[in-house]
């Protein structure tokens, strides 16, 4: 069961005291969050191996451990046969089978079958004399060896220390947080790796490109959804067919109305998130909340949402007239007359949107009456900010899966070290951040998707969205998150 170093593979070992993020480095750098983090001691019982796998390929494998048992006794052991060439594998060929040293042996295993080391420790704790045990027995096996500071804590005063007397014993010393690190983050770790072992440098070198590939693909698919999502809630329109003779009082017709906006908005907030569920498989996350009070958790049609993102109407209005026009006028932005007809007041009304729809109606609702039957439709959607404000909120979902560690369990676990939350004063959305030729381009692709047609518009706000998400692959999880 045992992965055996070969020239292709790069394996390490995570060691470290019980607690001190050994778990959490593994799942954030495996992408994998299902491996068992807690914040009680003795969580990790025994040795696993978790691979990263990148198109059914295994590029290198991390093994998660439960941190030595017995450290004094090993050092001892080593100190005692300093003149061993391979101690980890002498201290197997003698205690393997001894019951008492079971887990330190699980430990030394991959060491001795060629595995490099990675030391986690939690920096935010003082340094102990059983730290330097650890220390010097890594360093005495004589593997390539790598150590990270994990900050558990905000309290940063013990770092220098443990800069100093990591230097002494290990090839290359990184701070890195486990529930922070972003996908460059990971990159640079990786890239640190390279030194502590120049023969691994041609297959790292390999691994990182295909990570890289990798992301570049991720950020291809992420953008493809969101053009999906586009299109399909621009052209997404709900209909109900009611026999005449059933429609009594207005009252009814007025309640059918009601329930038609209700179904129409359902029928957005579903589009929003099936793209929300292939954005975060694209990322691997499975088990992940959302915390509660960010921005995502809010209803799409809410206030909060509508005031936070978008463009602003004056640059809405900008973008809006400098694509029309461009185009003879011929963009249909949908602020003309709909906007203030029946369709937009019980828009408005019936899901107290006016923040999102900047006044007008989110969409138009229809009422034609043939042949014995009434038929009410709703869509598609008219108003111009509301594709904006869908966008950023995709492309906030995306930042979300990008950057949220996968060895983060809870959402709100460090709320105490949590970046204060932002006071919103102004748009926030990414797209305000554009340039007005950027909006102009997504403002003629948002018609274009409204009138059912692909082509250049489309080619051009995928550019504009990758170009977006490239962005955000290198930043911190965003302030705008959270309200
Ligand atoms: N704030 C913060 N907490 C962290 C970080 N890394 C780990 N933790 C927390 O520290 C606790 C222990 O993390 P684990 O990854 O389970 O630690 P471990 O070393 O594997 O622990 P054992 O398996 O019990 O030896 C958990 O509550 C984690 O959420 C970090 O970078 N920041
Ligand atoms: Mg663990």
């Amino acid at each position: 069961m045992a992965v055996q170093a070969t020239e292709t593979i790069p394996v390490l070992a995570i060691m470290g005291h019980p607690n001190a993020g050994k778990s959490s480095v593994v799942a954030t750098l495996t992408e994998n969050d299902r491996i068992e983090i807690d914040k009680r001691a003795g969580t990790t019982t025994r040795s696993d191996e978790y691979p990263v796998v990148i198109d059914g390929r295994t590029i290198m494998v991390f093994i998660d451990t439960p941190g030595f048992q017995n450290p004094s006794d090993i050092l001892e052991w080593f100190q005692a046969h300093a003149e061993e060439r391979d101690l980890a594998g002498a201290f197997l060929a003698e205690h393997g089978d001894d019951p008492l040293f079971s887990h330190d042996c699980a430990l030394l295993r991959p060491v001795a079958n060629g595995a490099g080391i990675i030391l986690v420790v939690d920096g935010s704790k003082r340094i102990k004399e059983k730290d330097r045990t650890e220390m010097e027995l890594l360093r005495l096996t004589g593997r390539p060896r790598m150590a990270i500071l994990n900050n558990l804590t905000t309290v940063d005063r013990h770092m220098p220390a443990w800069q100093d007397a990591l230097n002494k014993s290990f090839n290359a010393v990184r701070e890195f947080n486990a529930h922070r690190a972003t996908y460059a983050e990971r990159v640079a770790l990786l890239s640190a790796l390279k030194t502590i072992d120049q023969r691994w440098e041609p297959m790292l070198n390999e691994t990182i490109r295909t990570f890289e590939h990798d992301w570049e693909r991720r950020i291809d698919e992420s953008a493809g959804v969101i053009i999906e999502l586009m299109r399909d809630a621009l052209t997404f329109k709900v209909t109900r067919v009611v026999k005449v003779d059933d429609l009594g009082s207005e009252d009814e017709r007025e309640a059918i109305r009601l329930r038609l906006v209700r179904a129409f908005q359902d029928g957005l907030r579903k589009l929003e998130l099936d793209a929300r569920q292939q954005i975060r498989a694209n990322f691997r996350h499975h088990v992940w909340d959302l915390p509660p009070d960010s921005l995502l958790s809010k209803d799409l049609f809410s206030d909060e949402v509508g005031h936070a993102l978008g463009l602003t109407q004056r640059k809405l209005a900008v973008a809006g007239a400098a694509a029309g026009a461009a185009a003879g006028g011929a963009i249909d932005l949908g602020v003309g007359g709909l906007s203030f007809g029946a369709g937009a007041l019980i828009g408005a009304a019936a899901g107290g949107v006016l923040g999102i729809l900047g006044g007008a109606a989110l969409a138009k609702v229809d009422i034609q009456r043939t042949l014995g039957v009434e038929r009410f439709s709703m869509g598609p959607v008219t108003n111009p900010r509301f594709p904006f404000v869908l966008l950023d909120r995709v492309l906030l979902y995306c930042a979300q899966a990008m950057n949220w560690s996968h060895g983060r369990k809870a959402a709100d676990e460090d709320a105490p070290n949590r970046v204060p939350d932002r006071p919103v004063s102004k748009k926030q959305g990414y797209t305000d951040d554009l340039t007005s030729v950027d909006q102009k381009a997504l403002v003629k692709f948002f018609a274009a998707a409204r009138a059912g047609k692909r082509g250049p518009h489309e080619e051009q706000a995928r550019v504009i969205i990758k170009g977006l998400l490239r962005e955000l692959s290198c930043g911190e999880v965003d302030a705008r998150l959270h309200l």
